[in-house]
């Protein structure tokens, strides 16, 4: 297949296409950035979500659950398991599920046209992941799957940042992970849109969703204290009516905002996930009508582009000889210039060493 076939094979509904552009995104083709530009203008619709937690909470058990879920509400399912040690292929990822369940509906998922199924290793590609994410997301989104699913292992451990992916992020954990300081660490409690404390049936449960959602819900008093002080301390004539004013503002905000939701659910036999798929429904909804969508999406676009750029940059004074990246190096080295000036210099050469096309 060349990349016309793939373009028009992918945009069409074949599989087999999707599959291929995907390897070759994945792999750094060239021809993978050829097909990431054509199929662009049909991106943007899919609604993408996150689900991150330590290894064993049941991430895969649940994005099974929630595929079956979501294909009984008429949804098509794109799948992406990031995994960052063994790479498993797509079928392996249902395979568990198969032998758990014996006869069960996930064969049917598997067989499914409108199910789609993809892991990527992150075996000695750190860093370039959450862009090659990004990318396998908007090739299904392409395709034209409503909901992209992406499991990724660990939170702030993993080098695919589920925020930078994901229109609506689900933090899974199970009872007694409640150890307050790795939770912290991992900075679970800023990332999720929603909280899911899974294996409820081990007991416990109640506890930790107790304490997960005071948790959160501290988060937001210490932030209301910290500006009150704000204010304090810049204006020591605090008018009432300005304080009156932005409580009331604060109160109409509070109408536009996430509290973010902790639900429980027993994966294994499908309990709870109900809830959760309306939950991201909801979620969902919220993040169109409050704008959220649009300025989550224009930040990651932001970092995005800014990547791009670095990356081109980079890659452009290393293999440009004329900008004579060598010979700077081996000046500081030599002491004859400083670092600083060498990459202005450096920096002007490459700017005025192109005829650069500004035009949008
Ligand atoms: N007891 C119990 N076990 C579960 C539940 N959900 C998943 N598991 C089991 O936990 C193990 C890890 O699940 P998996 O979905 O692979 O976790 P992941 O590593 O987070 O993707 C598997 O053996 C699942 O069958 C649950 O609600 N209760
Ligand atoms: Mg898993």
């Amino acid at each position: 297949m060349d990349v016309d076939e793939i373009v028009r094979g992918l945009l069409n509904g074949n599989r087999r296409a999707l599959a291929r552009a995907i390897t070759l995104v994945e792999n750094d083709y060239p021809e993978g950035k050829d097909i990431m530009k054509r199929i662009f203008k049909k991106t943007g619709k899919a609604h993408v979500i996150g689900i991150t937690g330590f290894p064993g909470v049941g991430k895969s058990t649940i994005v099974s659950k929630l595929t079956q879920e979501f294909r009984m509400r008429g949804k098509t399912v794109g799948i992406i398991a990031v995994d960052p040690g063994s790479p498993f292929s797509g079928g392996a990822l249902l395979g568990d599920r198969l032998r758990m369940d014996g006869i069960d509906v996930n064969k049917r998922l598997w067989l499914d046209s409108g199910v789609f199924f993809r892991s990527m290793s992150s075996r000695g590609k750190a860093g370039g992941l959450s862009a090659k994410t990004g990318d396998v997301v908007r090739l299904m989104d392409a395709f034209g799957f409503n909901l992209v699913i992406v499991e990724t292992v660990g939170a702030g451990q993993s080098e695919v940042d589920i925020i930078e992916v994901a229109d609506t992020s689900i933090v899974v954990l199970m009872p007694e992970t409640g150890d307050d300081i790795q939770i912290n660490k991992a900075g679970i409690l800023e990332i999720g849109d929603i909280y899911v404390v899974n294996k409820a049936d081990l007991g416990g449960a109640e506890k930790t969703v107790k304490w997960l959602k005071s948790m959160l819900l501290l988060d937001d008093e210490a932030v209301r204290i910290l500006e009150k002080m704000d204010h304090g301390s810049h204006n020591e004539s605090v008018n009432d009516e300005i304080l009156t004013d932005k409580l009331e503002k604060k109160a109409k905000d509070a109408i536009d905002r996430w509290i973010p939701p902790v639900i429980m659910t027993i994966a294994d036999i499908g309990e709870g996930i109900k809830e959760l798929a309306d939950t991201i429904e909801k979620h969902r909804e919220f993040m169109e009508k409050s704008g959220m969508l649009k300025k989550r999406r224009t930040v990651r676009v932001s970092r995005e582009l800014l990547d791009l750029i670095m990356e081109d940059v980079k890659s452009r004074i290393i293999n440009d000889t004329s900008l004579k990246f060598e010979e700077f190096v081996n000046r500081v080295v030599e002491n004859e210039i400083d670092p600083h000036t060498a990459a202005e210099k450096i920096i002007e050469k490459l700017i005025f060493s192109k005829n650069s096309d500004t035009t949008l």
